[in-house]
């Protein structure tokens, strides 16, 4: 809809401010633009609550490509609000790039653009959305695995609004004056969501983007993860290690040397002669497994994956129609070009028979993808995808490369799923695109054992969680060399508490096992996982959150009070959900500034396993809680299947607002399998209250209609004294404790 003459005449005094700062030149990029485009033809229209697309005009509109980042095509509901704030303009470079500007106001905080190395605050940084292979990546590599062109800012009133740039081709993201994003490829839409605030513009992220799935409830316990445990005879080694220590796990990883000859679907004879009986002797421990499928397949007759392939004209090409081939770790590969609905079912159809030997998820590497004989590091840009119609149809891979992973996780998903289709799919995607987060979880590549890795741990998830992906987290402990006992000690004592909890380490490095330190770090690694494992309640209520809303998992520090400067570029802390803020340890010197949000947050610990509190402990991450907050816990398990229904025991952490309020919520279900969908889910609200010498705690069921367990609950009040006051009564009932 064009509604050029009411633009024009809309001067609110923010764009009045933002009109002035583009006068003044403040945006860098214009020194390069080489036409601009009228404004005044700007397609500005309104497509949901707060949210506007805006087309650089009506041709640009009509020749848009369908976009592969929102969960359903973009619904026109109206024109520009009056007073909607921000509007972007449109121009092209000396390069050829179609470039979108947007002014910010001096104060305004810039988050997002996906994963990218460095600092929490992403303001004067420049990045590019572009999938790389980016092995040994630092703070200033300017693209790593995972393609995300949208930028959330936050202004100084703690208002905020977000900017999307719709397009599956590279973006540089330069945030060194305003946001401005330079695309390759013809003009995109670009869609902005204004919000109250950072809370708001996530959730209508959410609703655009669509959210991730429920996760298996065993997905978010502990990962052991290396490159690679094999034989067999390791991975049970291993699995034993942790039962034996008693240190908290669930899941076991087997990288590509299970394969036979890096052959994705196929199991090494010798190595693993019978992953069924593997996967079934670590399920009896406890285990959960997953198993890495890459997108590289050899190029060798007689392969069945191969020869299925070649019937189906699988392959992505080169511009002549020929196979693309190029190398990757079985040697020379082709390549499933995903873009095809045809192909997707194909790849879908392998994990039947891969599943069926008790696979429980999946691990897509090398997906940007990863090509080593090619100088850019992945495909040509030229090879050419014959890309579904509702894709946008055939085009070459520039069009197609950032979301070449993303296509791959949904296939594997896809296939996962018809295997099992009782269960939850769990897949972790190296490379993938905004939206991608639907498909599956990604980690942060490989990272390095070296402390600026572990200062980048906290803002990277962040960041990736500001972006749509609430699971996410880096390898613990560092995957490149072998860093330092005292490294490994302290990323685990906050990192295990990140949404995706993950040890993993490159082929040739040390041991990293939490035991292969000697016993004091394996304490400190065992305490770590310990208190994630006390906090399953409030991680299973976060990603149920996560999945209803699109909020992350782990928030940054500013979400407790973003009209807060001081909170803007905090990054050796985070939130878990509103109320939980933990606080690392993450340089090597010790002792960074600790910069507390306003109000009442209250410092406490779990009482350790081997023995009382360790004040000695000094690399656990330091808990608080919010005056006014309640959180759910647990007691410490091994693994999932250790508490089959997880509805035994019940702790709340309550701490008091100075009316004398807190409250908070669970969130059950059986931990797998759909039964949630059809209300065999509880979500139940938790007010405690104060009157006169009594606290008192109630009970409301918000949702579901799952029965309440018949269970002990036990109560610990944070007082503002450093005291506590513990109760117990039966959870569903009213609990009145005495506060003196
Ligand atoms: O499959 C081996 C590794 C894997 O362990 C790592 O996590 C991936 O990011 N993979 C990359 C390929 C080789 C890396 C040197």
């Amino acid at each position: 809809m064009r509604r050029p003459q009411e633009r024009r005449h809309l001067i609110t005094p923010r764009r009045l401010l933002a009109l002035a700062l583009a006068l003044l030149g403040q945006n860098a990029a214009n020194a390069r633009i080489v036409e601009s485009y009228p404004g005044e033809e700007i397609v500005a229209e309104r497509i949901g609550d707060g949210i506007v697309q805006f087309h650089m005009n009506a041709e640009a509109k009509a020749a848009r490509l369908p976009s592969l980042a929102l969960v359903e095509a973009a619904r026109y509901e109206g024109p520009m609000p009056e007073a909607f704030a921000v509007v972007p303009s449109f121009a092209r470079d000396r390069a050829g790039r179609f470039v979108t500007s947007v002014t910010i106001e001096p104060g305004t905080s810039l988050y997002g653009t996906g994963q990218a190395g460095g600092e929490l605050l992403r303001n004067g940084k420049v990045t590019e959305a572009w999938n790389t292979d980016a092995y040994g990546y630092g703070a200033k590599t300017k693209a790593l695995y995972t393609s995300h062109p949208w930028v959330l800012a936050v202004r100084a009133d703690g208002s905020a609004f977000g900017v999307l740039a719709d397009t599956t081709y590279r973006v540089e993201i330069d945030l060194r004056s305003g946001i401005t994003f330079r695309a390759d490829g013809p003009a995109h839409p670009v869609i902005v969501i204004d919000g109250d605030g950072p809370r708001a513009v996530m959730e209508s992220l959410g609703t655009l983007t669509g959210t991730i799935e429920m996760p298996p409830r065993w997905a978010l316990g502990y990962h052991q993860c290396r490159y690679s445990y094999a034989p067999d005879d390791r991975v049970r080694e291993v699995a034993r290690g942790f039962r034996e220590r008693a240190i908290p796990a669930d899941v076991i990883w087997m990288d590509i040397d299970y394969m036979d000859g890096f052959r994705c679907f196929t199991f090494d004879a010798e190595g693993f002669p019978n992953p069924s009986a593997l996967n079934a002797e670590l399920d009896a421990l406890g285990f959960s497994n997953v198993w890495m499928i890459d997108p590289g397949i050899k190029n060798e007759e007689g392969y069945f994956v191969h020869d299925q392939g070649d019937e189906i004209n699988a392959w992505v090409q080169r511009p002549d129609g020929t196979p693309f081939t190029g190398d990757v770790w079985p040697g020379e590969c082709v390549f499933p070009d995903f873009t095809r609905s045809d192909v997707r079912e194909w790849w879908a159809g392998l994990y039947a028979d891969f599943m069926a030997n008790g696979i429980d998820g999946v691990w897509n590497d090398m997906n940007e993808p990863s090509v080593f004989n090619v100088e850019s590091k992945t495909m040509p840009e030229d090879n050419h995808h014959g890309a579904d119609i509702e894709l946008g149809g055939p085009g070459p891979h520039a069009r197609y490369h950032n979301v070449y992973g993303m296509l791959m996780v949904q296939a594997s998903r896809e296939g996962i799923m018809a295997a099992n289709p009782d269960k939850r799919p769990f897949v972790l995607s190296r490379a993938n695109y905004l939206g991608g987060h639907r498909y599956g979880a990604t980690w942060t590549g490989d990272n390095t054992s070296n402390w600026a890795h572990v200062e980048m741990s906290i803002p990277m998830t962040l960041n990736l969680g500001l972006s749509g992906q609430p699971f996410v987290g880096p390898d613990l402990g560092g995957f490149i060399h072998d860093g330092t006992p005292e490294m490994y000690s302290r990323w685990f004592g906050f990192g295990s508490l990140l949404p995706f909890a993950r040890g993993h380490t490159q082929k040739g490095n040390r041991d990293k096992e939490p035991w292969a330190y000697g016993p004091e770090i394996e304490a400190t690694v065992r305490r770590a996982l310990e208190r994630r494992y006390r906090l399953m309640p409030l991680y299973y209520t976060l990603f149920e959150e996560a999945h209803r809303t699109g909020m992350p998992v782990a928030r940054p520090v500013f979400f407790a009070d973003p009209a807060d400067a001081r909170l803007r570029d905090v990054d050796n802390a985070f939130l878990l959900g509103d109320d939980l803020l933990i606080v690392a340890d993450v340089s090597k010197r010790r002792g960074d500034a600790v910069v507390m949000p306003r109000g009442d947050w209250r410092g406490f610990d779990f009482p350790s396993f081997d023995g009382g509190r360790d004040s000695k402990d000094r690399d656990q991450a330091r808990l608080f809680l919010r005056g006014g907050g309640i959180v759910p816990t647990g007691p410490v398990h091994q693994h999932f299947g250790d508490r089959p229904d997880q509805r035994d025991e019940l702790t709340l952490l309550v701490a008091l607002d100075s009316s004398g309020r807190a409250e908070g919520e669970l969130y059950e279900d059986a931990g797998e399998g759909w039964g949630f969908r059809e209300g065999d889910y509880l979500r139940t609200r938790y007010t405690a209250q104060r009157s006169g010498d009594v606290l008192r705690i109630d009970t409301e069921t918000v949702g579901g209609v799952a029965p309440r367990s018949e269970r002990t609950l036990s109560v610990r009040v944070l007082m503002e004294d450093g005291t506590e006051l513990t109760g117990e009564g039966t959870d569903g009932r009213t609990i009145e404790i005495p506060l003196r």
